[in-house]
């Protein structure tokens, strides 16, 4: 009886907390309504079955519970033809009303829309940085191998369109209100996940492949951004901020970041600065070694 109790009381404290939860969804600020719409149908299906079975298991533990000097007045019936039917023909409606949104909502995921700008995020153990693909709208070709100090994103310098390209290496990445735009994802090391809850899209990253997911923010604001892929000890710590601008505050941002062809001839004058000082140290020291 008590168990029986217990388990009614499981349901509806569900129901309660459900109802009086300090912990829903973050207010959406981008066009994903549809994947909340996807992830409202499956909690309905699932929860209505989760509060039926939980009731049917609380009723048949108190309706043939032992009681002294009580036969059982029902026949064990290890097959029931009917009532397996209607089980599965249950199920498979479940199913269906489950995973039809979802692949219309896929569908929609996967198809760019024309005209979408384009950025491309980086992940690394345990670190976010994004590229873009500067006035020319193309981002240039880049590969793992060709990954060096100077060149964190492993663009291909032989590349004439990889020059423009705005590097953004651990820092927020800003992007304008209104407009589509195509996430582009690289992973160089292990499994990532990059999540910004808010706009409810997010794909894996799969170190060799790029993947790829689109939306359109519509709402100005900080949003912060999460590794969803266990990707090691510090991937609670792999945070970062996507910062939603109107289109004035978003170019006047841009025309501050620093693009490749600009980084390359920084660390080429960086190198130049430090063999002139070798040189002239070996020089003096030469000097002195004479004197
Ligand atoms: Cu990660």
């Amino acid at each position: 009886m008590i168990t029986a109790l217990i388990i009614i009381l499981v349901a509806v404290g569900s129901v309660a907390f459900h109802l009086m939860s300090p912990w829903w969804w973050t207010p959406i600020a981008s066009n994903w309504g549809f994947i909340d719409t996807t992830i409202i149908i499956t909690f309905w299906v699932t929860g209505t079955v989760f509060v039926a079975i939980l009731f049917f298991t609380g009723y048949c533990i108190w309706k043939f519970r032992h009681r002294e000097g009580v036969k059982a007045d029902v026949e064990y019936e290890p097959e029931n033809k009917s009532l397996e039917t209607w089980l599965t023909i249950g199920t498979t409606i479940g199913v269906v009303i489950m995973l039809t949104p979802g692949l219309f909502a896929w569908k929609q995921f996967i198809t760019v829309p024309e005209g979408a700008d384009e950025f491309e995020v980086v992940a690394q153990q345990w670190q976010w940085s994004y590229r873009l693909p500067g006035k020319d709208g193309v981002l240039g070709k880049s590969d793992v191998r060709k990954i060096t100090p100077e060149n964190p994103f492993g663009i291909n310098a032989d590349d004439p369109k990889g020059k423009d390209d705005v590097l953004i290496e651990s820092d927020d990445l800003h992007l304008p209100i209104d407009r589509p735009v195509k996430v582009l994802l690289r992973a160089i090391d292990v499994l990532h996940d990059f999540y910004v809850p808010q706009f409810r899209a997010k794909m894996d990253m799969v170190p060799g492949t790029i993947t790829y997911f689109w939306f359109t923010p519509t709402k100005v604001g900080n949003y912060e951004v999460l590794c969803a892929e266990l990707c090691g000890v510090g991937h609670h710590a792999m945070r970062g901020m996507v910062v939603v601008d109107n289109d004035s505050d978003y170019r006047a941002w841009l025309a501050e970041q620093t693009t490749f062809g600009q980084s390359l001839a920084k660390a080429q004058q960086q190198k130049s600065i430090d063999l002139a000082s070798t040189t002239d140290r070996a020089t003096s020291e030469k000097k002195v070694s004479a004197q």
